[in-house]
């Protein structure tokens, strides 16, 4: 039903928004300062204004290859004519079952099984199924808690949102938790470790909080820990220099398993194909979703270790049983295969991760040049990601981000923000100079907004 009543202004390209309910918006918010893309091309969006926006956050962190990218919609248009979709289930296509191949040809040494969803989110849940069914098939079915961390993002599913540790996003739903979850605690420290440069030197320790919950709970109980090795959504929180390490050895000692959440770090963010990578620490199971299309068409999965999947070959039932029962429509569409080797194609042989790499030197001298401006607390950069954080307005947590968005779409640059903190991720096809232009366009915005 339409409700003509509430449509805010006249302007036609607003039909409509009073039949919307937009994702992670506040949407009151929205109707009085309704934002519209119109176009995209390389590194900059277009709006409806007609302004021309630099992309700070390469979409979501998941267009790192730019907009309107002549390799992928040239393979996408191929593929809705040649095969536009097969059943997932039964069936498969060899688009789909080459992409695996390449996907695992990139993952770290021994993550071989790739397992296709269509979003972070369901990466994230199919994950954790496949953790504690592994657990259960080797005998270990008192396995059954996962360990997140604070301040953790892992999408939206039961499963996500109850390992997740972002306040606003589980505090309306508590009693709808997966039973069972528990907590690493985060390491993000402004005493510590403002205005660091890649890894902090303070916070190692804080690894060893595995070891008290795994006291806590014991390790019996315990299937899996999830983690981001950068924690993206909260704001580009980086972990302390030897931490991921420390949870692995710990992991190992234990028989849990280690999940990589990659959805924002894989396909090239770090300067290398998977954050494990950069990090040298490989986790048994690991998510990915965004870049892996260059966010054109929707596609996740996970990546496990040859022995899970041989854990579920095993199961003692005829050849002709079902050994996983969980998939979607989706999974593995052709479309988003398409998508996806169009992707590889340049991050790999076009040279587009070695740009993003090349380019990482670039934002961290453009980032870490904003110290010093008002109202600024921290600035921390790793891979080609960084943040900054701002002085909240006190009683007003988030507004002075929100005004700095709001400057910043005049300055000509689309920022992202949570709280008061603005993250960036620019597009791998970014210039150095572009770069720079970022840093200016941010700088003139927080001088906005803190004199507002
Ligand atoms: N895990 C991680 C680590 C993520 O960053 C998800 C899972 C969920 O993916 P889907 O595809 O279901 O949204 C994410 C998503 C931001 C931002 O501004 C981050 C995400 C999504 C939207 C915005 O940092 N991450
Ligand atoms: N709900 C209903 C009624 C369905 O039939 C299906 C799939 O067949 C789903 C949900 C799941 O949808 P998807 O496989 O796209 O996740």
């Amino acid at each position: 039903m339409n409700h003509p009543e509430q449509v805010p202004t006249q302007d036609s390209s607003l039909a409509g928004l009073e039949n919307s309910w937009l994702p992670f918006t506040p949407n009151r918010y929205f109707r009085e300062h309704p934002k519209l893309m119109t176009s995209a091309k390389g590194a900059y969006y277009t709006n409806a204004q007609g302004q021309k926006l630099f992309d700070a956050l390469s979409g979501l962190w998941c267009c790192p290859l730019g907009h309107a990218h002549a390799g992928i919609a040239a393979a996408i248009s191929r593929q809705v004519l040649e095969l536009d979709y097969s059943p997932a289930f039964q069936i498969s296509n060899p688009l789909t079952l080459s992409l695996a191949r390449r996907i695992a040809g990139l993952a770290p040494e021994g993550l071989d099984r790739v397992f296709f969803t269509n979003s972070g989110s369901e990466a994230v849940d199919t994950a954790l199924k496949i953790a504690y069914g592994y657990q259960r098939l080797r005998g270990e079915g008192s396995r059954t808690r996962f360990i997140g961390r604070e301040k953790g993002y892992h999408g939206v599913g039961f499963g996500g949102m109850s390992v997740g540790g972002m306040p606003a996003n589980r505090k309306m739903f508590g009693p709808v938790m997966v039973p069972g979850v528990d907590h690493l605690p985060h390491t993000y420290n402004l005493s510590e470790m403002a205005f660091s440069k890649g890894m902090p030197k303070w916070g190692l320790h804080l690894a060893d909080e595995l070891e008290r919950i795994v006291a806590l709970h014991d390790a019996s109980t315990i299937a899996a820990v999830i983690v981001e090795p950068i924690q993206g959504s909260v704001g580009v929180v980086v972990p302390p220099d030897g931490y991921l390490q420390r949870l692995r050895e710990i992991c190992t000692k234990h028989g849990i398993l280690l999940i990589f959440d990659e959805v924002i770090t894989g396909f090239g963010r770090m300067g290398t194909p998977f954050a494990a990578q950069f990090f040298g620490v490989t986790p048994d199971i690991l998510c990915f979703a965004k870049g892996v299309t260059n966010g054109i068409i929707p596609m996740g999965g996970v990546i496990v270790r040859e022995e899970i999947f041989q854990a579920f070959m095993g199961i003692n039932a005829p050849q002709y049983a079902v050994e996983l029962c969980h998939g979607f429509t989706y999974s593995g569409h052709p479309m988003a295969a398409a998508a996806g080797h169009a992707a590889l194609d340049a991050l790999t042989e076009g040279g587009a991760i070695a740009a993003a790499a090349a380019l990482i030197p670039v934002l961290e001298e453009t980032i870490h040049g904003l110290r010093g401006e008002p109202g600024v607390i921290d600035i921390r950069n790793i891979g080609l990601a960084a943040a900054v954080d701002l002085e909240p307005i006190a009683g007003k947590p988030g507004a002075r981000a929100l005004k700095t968005f709001e400057a910043g779409i005049h300055e000509g640059v689309l920022l992202r923000f949570t709280a008061d903190t603005i993250a960036m991720g620019p597009p791998f096809i970014s210039t150095p100079d572009e770069i720079r232009a970022m840093g200016d366009m941010l700088r003139r915005a927080i001088r906005t907004a803190m004199a507002a």
